[in-house]
């Protein structure tokens, strides 16, 4: 039995791949493992049936069997510790690109999303300027320092990994603002994971989703207006 992830049925960010089901799906393809998936409206995740599956009512989850996982990053850990392709067989190498995976989630991705939220939320606030800048500030810290690190190198450490399809997913949360120009390694860097034949996969199986839904009052803002205010 293929696993089943679920997803957005109606997805604020309109297909961009941006929501976490995106790295679900991109580790399953790049692991070359078929999948279904389940599509939930907002008030179903909130229901007892989706609750039981994810304590916080969100996606994505992943079933496999007896198996219920929710946590993006821990789907995508589950993934990579079952099917060849996304951690190196060597033990310390697959030590660091869990360590990169970690990286993403708990270093790069926090500030990006304070950032990200305080623009959607807070930017018609009379203080927000001044906020601005130390979270931007915050941002660049971080994106110059992934930037040092990674340096000429195709990906974080060695082979492609783990590592990098969260980092990945993380930089591209950056959307619309272009704070990733300034870095033009971390531009080819997402450009060059971009280009992987399993994330055009699963960009365009995401994609299917929304353009083949209905149209629904989503406006050009986004969350905000959807009810879905707790992540963006
Ligand atoms: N830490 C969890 C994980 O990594 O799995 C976070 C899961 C999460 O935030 N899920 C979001 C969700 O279910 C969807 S992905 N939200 C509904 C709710 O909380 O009620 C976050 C997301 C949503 C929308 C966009 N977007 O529109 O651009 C991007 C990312």
């Amino acid at each position: 039995m293929p696993a089943t992830i679920t997803a957005f049925a109606r997805s604020p960010d309109r297909g961009r791949g941006l929501a976490r089901d995106m790295r679900v799906r991109w580790a399953l393809e790049e692991v070359g493992q078929p999948y279904e998936v389940r599509l939930v409206s907002f008030s179903e995740m909130k229901e007892p049936a989706h609750r039981a599956l994810h304590p916080f009512g969100q996606i994505p989850t992943y079933e496999e069997g007896d198996l219920a996982l929710f946590e993006s990053g821990a789907i995508v850990l589950h993934i990579a510790q079952r099917h060849a392709g996304l951690l190196p067989d060597d033990a310390n190498a697959r030590a660091r690109a869990v360590a990169w995976m970690f990286a993403a989630l708990n270093t790069v991705e926090p500030p990006i999303l304070e950032n990200r939220f305080a623009w959607m939320l807070e930017r018609d606030q009379p203080w927000y300027a001044q906020r601005q800048q130390v979270l931007d500030d915050r941002v660049r810290v971080r994106l110059a320092e992934l930037s040092g690190r990674l340096g000429d190198a195709q990906w974080l450490d060695g082979a492609f990994s783990a590592g990098d399809l969260l980092m990945v997913t993380v930089l591209r949360r950056l959307g619309a603002w272009p704070v990733l120009d300034e870095y033009p390694n971390l531009c080819a860097y997402v450009a060059r994971a971009e280009e992987r034949p399993a994330y055009k996969r699963a960009f365009d199986d995401q994609l299917a989703v929304f353009t083949t839904s209905a149209p629904d009052t989503l406006t050009g803002k986004g969350l905000e207006k959807n009810g879905d205010s707790s992540d963006v």
